[in-house]
């Protein structure tokens, strides 16, 4: 099956009862049993419930992988993956990441005894300098939130495995539409659904697909132990979602190429960060493992001023001013005080997020709409 056709059917059956093409929003916590343990695979929604499986079927499939797993937020599926780990492991991460993935684990989980290396990743040899042997996972945004550095996964999966190391790529900015990373040897893929997957700012919800069962089932089991699921409904809508991501993600990578190249020629903007750039510093890898630059770009105006940039996002009118990204509509944030306020401020300047940057997820919006708001803005 091609993958336009797996978002609407990968992983998915008609309800058995009444055959609902759609899955049916199961909205129970608990299931009958005719006997102790006679139940038809449904005992208790922490631990399966039938439109969070369709969910985590569908997700295996666009994914490429063999199992999938969601949760209440993409947060609540990092930790699921920190929990395979126990005091005095390593993991290597990108120096560029989320600042919500950032606070997790240096505010929760250094505090268990995990140690974190947050390295420039740009260039794969740069890692096996910090392996040592209590590493035991590499962890990789990419495009990283939100400089927009690329990492390339294959080679980091050849380092992964020859150390014997697990691979974990957040796979948000791309999705699977652009990226697969379980193609190019991860191991574990990782989403928040919050964004292009939901497609529709309505739902918080996470995601981790894999291939190998070992993994799945000590992930399976942090699922139901921990109990960070997501409920029907965010399930139900998420799966809708998920049914459109073809044709939004061409969209939005359509509007993105438009808006970068819009941004890189205007006399008020000094620099713009999206991987579809010739110069952008890893564009060759780009080219290999995404199959199109997205609509995700972040910028810097003239003067790398923090006022003129405020005052540029205030000033928007189609973008709204808000954090999350990855909906049908165009959404602008400012990194330093929003997205990446708990990344300490010599941290974050390090690799470029500086109180003068802005970053734009592109929608889906008529593109002369996008263009005419950003010139308003500028000018
Ligand atoms: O918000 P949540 O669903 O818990 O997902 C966290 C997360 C993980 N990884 C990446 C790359 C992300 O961008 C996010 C969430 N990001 C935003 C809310 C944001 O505006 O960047």
């Amino acid at each position: 099956m091609k993958f336009n056709t797996k978002t609407i059917h990968g992983g998915q059956k008609p309800d058995e009862a009444y055959g609902a093409v759609m899955p049916p929003i199961y909205q129970t916590s608990t299931y009958a049993q005719s006997t102790p343990g006679g139940h038809k695979g449904f005992e208790y929604s922490r631990s399966q419930n039938p439109t969070r499986t369709a969910l985590e079927n569908g997700l295996a499939s666009i994914e490429n992988g063999n199992y999938g797993l969601a949760f209440g937020s993409g947060l609540a599926a990092i930790d699921a993956v920190l929990k395979l780990l126990k005091f005095g492991d390593e993991v290597i991460t990108t120096n560029d990441l989320y600042g919500g993935t950032y606070r997790l684990f240096t505010k929760i989980f250094e505090n268990y005894g995990v140690k974190f290396h947050f390295i420039g990743m740009e260039n794969a040899s740069n890692i096996e300098a910090y392996i040592n042997e209590n590493t035991k996972l590499i962890w990789v945004e990419t495009p990283t939130n939100p400089m927009m550095n690329i990492i390339d996964i294959e080679a980091t999966a050849i380092i992964a495995q020859k150390h014997l190391l697990m691979l974990a790529v957040d796979n948000t900015f791309a999705t699977p539409y652009l990226q697969r990373p379980l193609d190019l040897g991860a191991d574990i893929v990782m989403h928040s659904a919050t964004k292009y997957i939901g497609g529709h700012s309505d739902i918080v919800l996470g995601a981790l697909v894999v291939k190998d069962k070992e993994i799945a089932d000590k992930l399976y089991f942090i699922q139901k132990a921990s109990g960070a699921i997501c409920g029907p409904m965010d399930s139900f809508l998420a799966l809708r979602g998920m049914k459109t991501l073809h044709v939004r993600m061409q969209r939005h990578c359509e509007n993105g190429k438009a808006v970068a190249e819009y941004l890189a020629k205007h006399p008020k903007v000094e620099k713009v960060y999206w991987p579809g750039f010739e110069d952008h510093p890893n564009h060759d890898i780009t080219k290999q493992q995404m199959d199109d630059f997205g609509g995700m770009i972040s910028f810097v105006a003239k003067g790398n001023n923090y006022e003129e940039a405020i005052k540029i996002v205030e000033n928007l009118k189609v973008f709204t001013l808000a954090e999350s990204l990855g909906g049908v509509e165009s959404l602008a944030g400012h990194p330093a005080s929003m997205t990446h306020g708990s990344i300490p401020k010599a941290e974050r300047e390090k690799v470029g997020v500086v109180d003068s940057l802005i970053r734009l997820s592109v929608g889906i919006e008529d593109i002369d709409d996008l263009l005419e708001d950003l010139a308003q803005a500028l000018g």
